[in-house]
């Protein structure tokens, strides 16, 4: 595929490519599973792997799991306690601030949604997000910075992204957005991005 940046600015600031970051590429069909709160599958999310031992997927659910629908398209992410991951093109650069976006859900019928968001170069974990507190039924938005320093020792590494959680926490809508250091603080905040 290609490696197409979505530039957000003039200044530079874009988005890195994620791929099937909506979780819509897999539909039901073969392997889906019907049961409570809507239809899934056991392990398979298109450009994601799983890391167990335990399960993830991608799922779609029913409308009383979710009665405002959710954040983008039909389906989201689920995990039972398998961390889903994701290896980007980009690899992180001194000065670089990075801007992770994730929407976690919590399903009206599962309470426990505790989950965390982390971004990693490497095998090392730069930041991680898990400190929502989430309406059951609805989803809230995620958002995990990280400014590489100078020093940094992971320079070069490639980014990964992995979202983590216990009973049926849902994700869906990743964003990774990169903004460059060049980039003056005043543009960043009228993008919205904080450091
Ligand atoms: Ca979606």
């Amino acid at each position: 595929m290609e490696d197409k940046r979505k530039e957000i600015t003039k200044e530079g600031i874009y988005e890195a490519r994620v791929d099937n970051p909506s979780f819509e590429e897999d539909k039901p069909g073969q392997n889906w599973i019907m049961g409570q709160g809507g239809t899934w599958v056991n392990n398979i999310i298109s450009g994601w792997r799983v890391v167990g031992p335990r399960l993830a997927g991608t799922f779609r659910p029913d409308i009383f799991i979710y009665p405002g629908g959710v954040p983008d398209g039909h389906n989201v992410a689920w995990t039972n306690g398998g961390s889903i991951r994701q290896v980007l093109k980009e690899k992180l650069a001194a000065g670089f601030t990075y801007v992770l976006e994730v929407y976690v859900g919590k399903r009206t019928d599962h309470p426990c949604g505790n989950y965390s968001v982390e971004l990693c170069a490497g095998d090392n974990i730069l930041v991680s997000e898990s400190s929502l507190d989430i309406t059951p039924g609805k989803f809230s938005l995620s958002r995990a910075v990280y400014t590489a320093s100078e020093l940094s020792l992971y320079q070069g590494m490639p980014l990964e992204i992995r979202l983590n959680g216990r009973t049926q926490a849902n994700f869906d809508k990743v964003t990774l957005v990169i903004i460059p250091p060049e980039v003056p603080r005043q543009a960043r905040i009228i993008c919205r991005f904080f450091q």
